[in-house]
């Protein structure tokens, strides 16, 4: 818990299977931005059956709907009270693109400058050139690569996902009663090495490469790898990654920890280009409070 003397923004994740990775993308985008910007923080790990409460307690309406219509309440939040010490309140932000922006303004803009941002005007920025023109960018490459997993990724690795073994039962049925038309778990698996599974693996291989492979450079050598920026390993080959490369980094994270074809796509869809990726985000995927629990099938 947060003291005045010792104000440290509080990060709200899903735990999950307590023995595994944390593996949900929209905080994953979170924790990536966290760490990028140097702020102190601590996570609260929320059970999937009490992220509701938690957002119900914060007083922050869904930001999301189901597809009945119905409020979808989701993580992650941050409660950050060192914005305070410049804006009067604590203030609570609870959408992880929201998050990045909040970040980058208070942290890291160099039109900003306070002691909460020590480093701001350095070159390292979540969303560059203080967000002219990037932030609306980046809003729609968010939408689109949320999109572009959801309906390939989500379904050929969701039912594999590490869920508490002591809730597993309750969490399956509260994830069956959001599908119209799904009456049980069993019915989300699409089984491996099944001629529908390989189809749809082809199918998410290629909308990845096609969509989202030429925002990134190759690991071919010379010109012929180079993205605009050079011959780094983030979007359009820069150096320093921005949100951009957290967005689809935080979807890696996902298959990373569901997907059984994982090592497949890692190592040899677009020729390696998402293991090269999730790698060298790995300066920015320090995960607090969960020592001990080591990612699998990384
Ligand atoms: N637009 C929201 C979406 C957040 C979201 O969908 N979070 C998922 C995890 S990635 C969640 O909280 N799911 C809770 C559940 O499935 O019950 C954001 O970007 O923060």
């Amino acid at each position: 818990m947060a003291t005045s003397s010792n104000p440290i923004i509080t990060f709200y994740d899903i735990l999950l299977d307590p023995a595994a990775f944390p593996i949900s993308p929209n905080p994953w985008k979170t924790r990536y931005a966290l760490n990028f910007a140097k702020v102190p923080y601590r996570t609260t790990w929320v059970p999937l059956s009490a992220v509701a409460e938690t957002r119900n307690s914060l007083q922050l309406p869904a930001n999301r709907k189901h597809l009945d219509g119905s409020d979808f309440p989701t993580l992650p939040i941050i409660r950050d009270p060192l914005a305070a010490m410049t804006s009067e309140n604590e203030v609570i932000v609870g959408d992880s693109f929201d998050i990045a922006l909040h970040l980058q303004k208070t942290y890291l803009s160099p039109s900003s400058p306070s002691k909460l941002s020590p480093d701001a005007g350095k070159q390292r920025q979540l969303f560059p050139a203080e967000g002219n023109g990037t932030v609306a960018l980046h809003r729609a490459f968010n939408a689109f690569v949320d999109q572009l997993f959801s309906q390939h990724g989500a379904l050929l690795a969701g039912f594999y996902m590490p869920l508490d073994p002591r809730t597993a039962d309750s969490d399956k049925a509260s994830f069956v009663r959001r599908i119209p038309g799904v009456t049980k778990w069993e019915d989300l698996e699409i089984p491996r090495g099944s001629e529908v599974r390989k189809k749809m693996l082809a199918e998410f291989e290629s909308a990845l490469d096609t969509k989202l492979g030429p925002c990134f450079p190759s690991s071919a050598t010379g010109d012929e790898g180079k993205g605009t920026h050079g011959s780094g390993p983030f979007m359009d080959g820069r150096q320093e990654p921005m949100y951009a490369d957290f967005i689809v980094g935080g979807w890696l994270q996902f298959m990373r920890g569901c997907l059984p074809e994982w090592e497949e796509m890692r190592n040899n869809w677009s020729n390696g280009k998402w293991g090269r990726l999730l790698d060298a985000l790995e300066p920015w995927a320090d995960v607090d409070g969960r020592d001990g629990v080591a990612p699998a099938r990384r």
